[in-house]
């Protein structure tokens, strides 16, 4: 790390320990800026005073201000999820950092610029067991980049990365705030999106198609930036498409004669030679199969990581240039796969009317009330698969988004509204359980006032995906808690859903689907 030099109030240049904690303070948010940080999410203590004073003084960025952290993280990670941009965390020192792990490791498997910047106390501190002095430099272990662990006067010398977390440490001693911060404003640094990593393998997309008689074209998630890109490319295949609904392309009309609508059961049932994944690591339990299955893989993601631990799978990096209009992908055997799959599909929606009261019924009622142009966050578990199944294909939501990265069920409240938009309409499917992890959620709306959003909490009394898994209800964590409560606490309208239309307010809707139905719909399908 480096030594700063700047001007002081009489032009005399002043180095090292004789600066003030708060113009240090003010330096290094200056070079957050200059890697692209364009917004602060403060979670306020003693120890990141200067921080805190620097901010205030901040007068053109957005700031928000958390008193929890873990919540504080994830909302961040949901902010670097809509923008592609850097965000930057700044807590206290303590378990205050420690909080930070699980949005951290989302933001590594996801691939998304989250960047904490902790305070500390003086490094002589360290290993003493003085009060909120715990070891913080490398806390993240190799999930985030340790840009550095600053003792007064020094600068960030690493860049911050775009593709993933990164942690800054910084020491002050006291006092903590030592000079009064003028008011100031930030120019963010503009940034270009060209690949993030560069494919080691020589295997290319033309010679892997060429080998493919029945291919399968799995899309996971995908970066709006890159939609319209993916989109032309997969009309231009001639082989099967099974869209999730991160992908924002699920149900487009353009992939009318390519798109399977019958999900895994089709997928199940046919035989594929090949697989081309495009995106993120998709949901569907045909891909966690594919382990087994032996057939190979191709993805083709703006992440490195093959999502499958064999040998089969290989990866290329998602780029326009890429995905220039080809045709490579030709089945065989689309016209075969196309029909069983319609059969399926016939099933599936014969299930809905026959179980209206079961999960699926009720995701695909909601998914009714959902406008083209609104915003959907998918809760893991259920909720995403659920949706993934049974969501109207009528309608092509471009906007969707989940936390797949590490799929845990943390985080997802301040995730979707770190991520919603502040004029859209936007719509959370939760768990229970999910959202009782992150009751505080709600707190991100005071920071970040939506004018339209609803938590759509479908409460099935606990975590229902492990029933039909395991036969010991401890699994569950079954409980009759409701949510009516928990609205009035952060003044949320609330309704128990009974099917007609969801009224145009923001707020919170229960689902109590029926236990019997949801259970008949799973033996039948
Ligand atoms: C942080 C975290 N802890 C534990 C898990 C394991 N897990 C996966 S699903 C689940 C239950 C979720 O329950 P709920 O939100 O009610 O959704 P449902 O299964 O009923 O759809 C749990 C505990 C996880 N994914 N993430």
């Amino acid at each position: 790390v480096g030594r700063i030099a700047f001007e002081a109030g009489f032009g005399l240049p002043i180095t090292g320990d004789a600066m003030t904690n708060v113009d240090w303070a003010k330096s290094i948010l200056n070079q957050c800026l200059a890697n692209g940080v364009d917004e602060f999410v403060i979670c306020p203590g003693a120890r990141n005073a200067a921080f805190v004073e620097v901010l205030t003084s901040l007068k053109d960025l957005p700031i928000y201000s958390f008193f929890e952290e873990r919540s504080a993280g994830f909302f961040a990670l949901g902010r670097a999820a809509a923008t592609g941009r850097p965000k930057a965390v700044i807590t206290t020192s303590g378990t205050a950092v420690a909080n930070l792990l699980p949005p951290i490791v989302e933001a590594y498997y996801a691939g998304f610029p989250l960047v904490v910047i902790s305070a500390d106390r003086p490094q002589s501190y360290r290993g003493s067991g003085a009060p909120q002095t715990i070891i913080q430099p490398g806390i993240f272990s190799e999930y985030a980049v340790r840009l550095g662990d600053l003792a007064k006067g020094d600068l960030l010398e690493r860049k911050i990365p775009l593709n993933g977390p990164s942690h800054l440490n910084v020491c002050f001693d006291e006092p903590l705030i030592d000079a009064k911060s003028i008011i100031w404003y930030g120019s963010p640094l503009e940034l270009n999106r060209d690949a993030l990593w560069c494919a080691q393998d020589s295997i290319d997309l033309q010679s892997f198609a060429a080998l493919a008689k029945s291919p399968l074209i799995l899309v996971g998630g995908i970066n709006p930036w890159l939609r319209d890109s993916v989109l032309e490319w997969l009309t231009q295949q001639n082989a099967p498409i099974y869209a999730e609904a991160c992908s924002g392309l699920r149900g487009h009309p353009a992939l009318q004669n390519l798109e399977l609508q019958a999900a895994e059961k089709t997928l199940r049932r046919e035989f594929f030679d090949a697989v081309v994944r495009i995106g993120t690591i998709p949901t569907t339990r045909f891909w966690r199969d594919l382990e087994v299955a032996k057939i190979p893989v191709l993805s083709i993601s703006e992440l490195e990581f093959p999502g499958l631990s064999g040998e089969v799978s290989r990866v290329l990096p998602l780029t326009k240039k890429l995905l220039e209009p080809d045709r490579l992908f030709f089945s065989e055997r689309l016209g075969a796969v196309r029909l069983a799959d319609e059969k399926d599909k016939r099933r599936l929606e014969e299930l809905l009317q026959a179980f209206p009261h079961s999960e699926p019924a009720w995701v695909r009622k909601l998914s009714l009330q959902v406008g083209i142009k609104d915003r959907v966050y998918l809760g893991n578990s259920l909720p995403i698969r659920e949706w993934d199944l049974a969501a109207t294909r009528e309608v092509c939501f471009n906007e969707c988004f989940a936390n797949r990265g590490a799929n845990g069920i943390d985080g997802q409240l301040s995730t979707f509204l770190g991520w919603a938009s502040l004029k859209q309409v936007n719509w959370a499917l939760l768990g229970d359980l999910t959202t009782l992890y992150d009751l505080s959620g709600p707190w991100a709306l005071q920071q970040r006032p939506l004018e339209q959003f609803r938590f759509v909490i479908i409460n099935n009394g606990g975590g229902k995906i492990f029933k039909p898994m395991f036969h010991e209800s401890l699994f569950e964590n079954r409980h009759a808690i409701a949510f009516a409560e928990w609205s009035k606490m952060w003044s949320l309208p609330h309704i128990v859903w009974d099917g007609s239309n969801i009224p145009d307010s923001s707020g919170v809707v229960e689902i109590v689907p029926d236990e019997e139905q949801t259970e008949a719909f799973r033996r039948q399908w």
